[in-house]
């Protein structure tokens, strides 16, 4: 029989999809698996001899579903469950070879995307504690060899496109969830599937009759790699009550420029500094970071560099008219913090001994920090008592340190809290201290529990004044977490999904001096534009007083463009293309504001590349455009990027362009009347009705070359003798083509100038514009009637053009030209007549009928139309898009 998918692309389940495979526990302090095969509908299944029910609640959205999943002690006796998973199969994949989004547990973890290889996730080579500090569980157990891992969430897909799979545990805080990868086997039909499984960390004693709900599971398919986890973000925060509406934060950070030397006089020469430049250095907030605290876990005291304390730091930077920000780690205490020598007991537990949160030489006596265990009511109290004190002496924004440690692996006073519920007790214990309305940002932070708590996340490891790490001694296994830019860039692009879907993301701090930095100028450079481009909080941290004008213009710069891209969030937010691209090649984010769109490509390559903006630009928006470089002013001097219709530019190791891309401001379209803008031909369609005999005789004439287009007319109108009325009549038989007034709408929308270019007579064209209510500029020939007798005067005679006809289009298009230098003229006709003059002059032309022909006869490139071609990227002078009315058109511009 065949298995109903739980996530399927397609109807009759024949794409991509995701099937159930099986539901498995681990329970026991031994930790041993057990399994039940497939998830078809809501179920409760059995486990560990009946004591212990996995109830699953299936809801199905198509091409998605969710699956809640809640655990109950069926049994007499308290039963430790440790987790409980979901594997799935994802089929229809179409690709030889995939990758998937790794994505990691806190702040700092890896986040990128891998090769799907069957080599899974490397061993970590520096033992369990380590490895606990960047990911949910220290030593993975013997089930997940060979399996590629990715925490919370992952993607699979390939590179360049085509269906991807999501798989995510949609966190609140209830239980961790890991998602594991790897490549399957064929089945029956041939079809190699990828094994995904979603692992619920339980880790607790379950009372008998206990019930408690994990997380949900959600699976996904489609072909929009990026909308699968825009979705999964914006579900998740539905579902944890994410705070997403903070004000857009910029200022100023202390720590990566004086690291833990700051002193109060460096943070006063700055927000002076900050104060004489407000417009020059537009931000809002201070933040001063580690270095101004006696000891890690006691933080309302200050040591000898901050002499008078904490309260007038906050009181100047707020009399400056600046918000004020702290740092804390607030579950970490060193050995001879007040908190830990008053409460030893306060620790969580590592047997014996005090559960090590870290190791940091500049931070304690013995160098290690120590986890405090949230999981005490006790200590609860005390955290909510240290941020009420914060934020009674002025500090409204909390950067809240070194979160991992509240749920490290480790004995709690509380058998019955997971780990994650007690990180997010830990942070209600801050929110309700700290006060609604503060800021907090979460750093060092598993994600999962703090949605709805933080108002900010960081999203990635730490910059550093350097592009790769600048450690003596790299700790094997850290290579990727441990500060670099390149590290902090790599983040701050995979998860640029979540910013305004949970948080605000906080990418770690802009750096731009060109002094007391290892950062060289462009690879600073890529990380501002990263910054700015991903419209996340912009601070910098550099001592103003090492800034030269360029620099403070960069600053300025990425905190107006972060503004502008975090306006436009989430909706419209900034995407990467290709989100399972390499994170070693040339990664490109863009972000589209109003008309434009902002593009930024980083070279994370070690050698230069050559890049094609328009070919990033791809499906971004229709017709031409404009390209111009990003902080323009901080570039100057430097190369300028070549301003042809395709630019490329060279970039070496490490840098970045940044241009927005604007549709061209100054498009014009002409558009031919008669046959084009109307259905019939007015003049023809009315002398071949009135003087049938007449026309014939002239008309040969003409192709035989007795006389020209204009002579024509003139030798027709001799003998019309037609009543005003009945030319009044008749025009209001004339229709206009169906996609005449969605042009004048879509040009009048865009402010791109229409023009009517005409052959005929101004007077059809007054009339009509009133029969039809659509007002529109034209150049045409001229026709009155005088008495009794039509007269007419021809609109534009160009000697110089072999038209022959009363009104040029080729002299009007070259008039606009001139007046409009750089003019980007599309021509839309049909005849061969007078529309081949203007066509043959114009960028870009739309052709039907006899214009079309005309114009391939001369050469030019056609492409077949309507309705599948747009103005292609290579915008290529004097294309035919062959076949298009006015509704072609339409089509043809994506309008
Ligand atoms: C202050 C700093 C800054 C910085 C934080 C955090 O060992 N580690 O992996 C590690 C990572 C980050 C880190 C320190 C150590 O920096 O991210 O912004 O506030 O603390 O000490």
């Amino acid at each position: 029989m065949m298995q109903r998918p739980l996530a399927s692309s397609t109807p009759d389940a024949r794409g991509a999809r995701i099937l159930p495979l099986h539901v498995a526990v681990c329970t026991g302090e031994s930790g041993g698996w057990e399994e039940r095969a497939h998830v078809l509908s809501s179920d409760v299944l059995r486990f560990a001899d009946g004591a212990l029910d996995v109830i699953l609640v299936r809801h199905d959205h198509g091409e998605a579903a969710t699956l809640d999943v809640s655990i109950m002690n069926a049994g007499a006796d308290p039963l430790r469950v440790q987790a409980v998973e979901l594997a799935f199969d994802f089929l229809g994949h179409e690709a030889s070879s995939l990758r998937f989004l790794r994505h990691g547990w806190q702040s700092w973890s890896f986040t990128g995307t891998r090769a799907l290889d069957e080599a899974g996730e490397p061993a970590f080579p520096s033992g369990p504690w380590l490895r606990g500090m960047y990911h949910c569980v220290g030593v993975p157990g013997p089930r997940r060899e060979g399996w590629h891992e990715s925490e919370i969430v992952s993607l699979v897909g390939a590179s360049g496109g085509g269906p991807a799979a999501l798989v995510g545990v949609l966190e609140t805080g209830s239980a961790f969830g890991i998602v594991y990868l790897r490549p399957g086997g064929l089945d029956a039909a041939g079809e190699r599937s990828v094994r995904i499984v979603a692992e619920l960390r339980a880790e607790i004693v379950l009372e008998p009759g206990a019930r408690r709900d994990l997380e949900s599971v959600r699976v996904a398919v489609g072909s929009d790699a990026n909308a699968l986890l825009e979705r999964f973000a914006e579900l998740w925060g539905e579902r944890a009550g994410a705070r997403r509406d903070a004000i857009y934060r910029s200022g100023w950070c202390s720590w990566y420029h004086f690291f833990r030397d700051v002193n109060e006089d460096d943070l006063l020469r700055n927000l002076d500094a900050m104060v004489s430049d407000r417009s020059g250095i537009p931000i809002s907030l201070i933040q001063l970071d580690d270095g101004y605290q006696r000891t890690i876990g006691d933080w309302l005291h200050t040591n000898e560099k901050f002499p008078r304390g904490l309260a007038p730091i906050a009181q100047v930077i707020r009399e400056a008219g600046f918000e004020a920000g702290i740092w804390t780690a607030p579950f970490a205490a060193s050995a001879e913090s007040r908190v830990l020598v008053e409460h030893p007991d306060w620790a969580l537990k590592h047997g014996d001994h005090w559960q090590r949160g870290t190791l940091n030489p500049d931070w304690s006596a013995d160098g290690w920090v120590y986890a405090l265990d949230t999981s005490r009511t006790e200590v609860l109290g005390y955290l909510e008592g240290v941020f009420r004190e914060l934020a009674a002496i002025g500090f409204t924004y909390q950067k809240l340190d070194f979160l991992y440690m509240a749920c490290m692996e480790a004995g709690a006073h509380d058998p019955a809290q997971t780990r994650a519920e007690r990180l997010r007790a830990g942070l209600l214990a801050i929110r309700r201290g700290a006060g609604t309305d503060a800021f907090l940002l979460g750093c060092g932070c598993p994600l999962g529990p703090a949605v709805g708590v933080v108002d900010g996340m960081r999203i990635g490891p730490d910059v550093a004044p350097c592009w790769d790490m600048d450690q003596p001694r790299v700790i094997p296994g850290l290579e990727r977490v441990l500060p670099s830019t390149r590290s902090a860039i790599r983040s701050i692009l995979n998860r640029v999904f979540m910013h305004r879907r949970l948080w605000l993301n906080d990418p770690d701090c802009l750096m731009v001096r060109g002094r007391q930095t290892r950062l060289l100028p462009h690879e600073a450079r890529s990380l501002a534009d990263v910054i700015a481009l991903t419209g996340g909080m912009t601070l910098f941290s550099d001592d103003v007083a090492l800034l030269g004008d360029a620099e403070r213009r960069l600053v300025r710069e990425v905190v107006e463009l972060g503004r502008e891209v975090d306006a436009i969030a989430p909706r419209g937010s900034a995407r990467l293309i290709d989100p399972l691209g390499s994170d070693d090649a040339t990664r490109v984010v863009t972000a589209g504001v109003g008309r434009d769109a902002l593009l930024a490509s980083v070279n994370m390559s070690e050698g230069p590349v050559t890049l094609d903006f328009a070919l990033g630009a791809q499906g971004l928006m229709p017709g031409p455009h404009t390209v111009e470089p990003i902080h323009a002013a901080a570039r100057a001097g430097e190369r300028a990027p070549e301003q042809s219709a395709v630019p490329t530019r060279k970039l070496i190791a490490h840098e970045s362009a940044a241009c927005r891309i604007a549709p061209a401001r100054d498009w014009v379209v002409f558009c031919d009347f008669d046959g084009t803008f109307s259905v019939q031909d007015v003049g023809s369609t009315l002398v071949r009705a009135r003087l049938p005999e007449r026309r014939a005789e002239l008309w040969q004439r003409y192709e035989d070359g007795e006389f020209d287009a204009w002579e024509y007319y003139v030798e027709l109108f001799s003998g019309f003798d037609c009543p005003r009325e009945e030319v009044d009549a008749f025009l209001g038989t004339i229709d206009l083509d169906p996609g005449a007034s969605e042009l004048v709408a879509w040009c009048a929308k865009q402010a791109v100038p229409l023009r009517i270019l005409s052959d005929g007579f101004d007077y059809n064209l007054e009339r009509l514009q009133a029969i039809y209510d659509i007002p529109f500029e034209y150049a045409s020939n001229h026709l009155e009637f005088e008495g009794t007798q039509w007269r007419i005067e021809p609109g534009g005679r160009n000697p110089d053009c072999g038209c022959g006809t009363g009104c040029c289009k080729r002299a009007k298009i070259d008039a606009w030209r001139a007046a409009h230098p750089g003019a980007f003229c599309v021509h839309v006709g049909n005849g061969r007549v007078s529309d081949l003059c203007g066509a043959l002059a114009a960028d870009l032309v739309f052709a039907k009928d006899s214009l079309a022909p005309a114009l391939s006869e001369r050469g030019r490139a056609t492409v077949p139309g309507p309705g599948e071609s747009p103005v292609s990227d290579s915008e290529r002078k004097n294309v035919v898009v062959v076949g298009a009315g006015l509704a072609g058109l339409a089509a043809a511009w994506r309008l």
